[in-house]
């Protein structure tokens, strides 16, 4: 049995709009939309995987809130978890740096205009819901 991964995806909110990012890289996901995020290493608990990947990536600085329930399958052994943050008092804006090149503040009603990976459909998805916005 495999152990599974798990990749920690941030429900980034500022304002009421939650960030989109558009991956760069691999070129199989190139131009598609994701929460942001990575894999948590040997030994890292997933909130702290979720504040390093979002400084790694986006270059801010972000508290993590809570886990949305569930958990959506990605290419074994590798799984989706879903964590909400926010941007700290004084973090920078986030920024494409790293596996993306686009982002958007997206309001709850935008959240189905951009391309998401399939995964993350369901994963922003319930995350609204978790969070009582339509
Ligand atoms: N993935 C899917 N949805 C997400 C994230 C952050 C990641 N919201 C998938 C894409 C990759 C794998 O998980 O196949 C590992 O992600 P990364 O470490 O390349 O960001
Ligand atoms: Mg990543």
């Amino acid at each position: 049995m495999t152990v599974p991964i798990v990749v920690v995806g941030a429900a980034l909110f500022d304002g009421g709009r939650l960030l989109a990012a558009r991956r760069s890289a691999p070129a199989d996901l190139a131009g598609r939309w994701e929460l942001p995020g990575g894999k948590v290493e040997p030994g890292e608990t997933p909130d702290a995987a979720l504040v390093r990947e979002l400084r790694e990536e986006l270059g801010v600085d972000a508290e993590p809130g809570e886990r949305v329930p569930g958990e959506w399958p990605l290419r074994p052994p590798y799984v989706l978890h879903v964590w909400t943050a926010r941007l700290r008092p004084g973090s920078a804006a986030p920024e494409p740096l790293q596996d993306h090149d686009e982002l958007r503040w997206l309001t709850p009603e935008e959240t189905g205009d951009v391309d998401w990976l399939d995964q993350d459909v369901p994963a922003v998805r319930r995350t609204l819901a978790h969070l009582g916005l339509p």
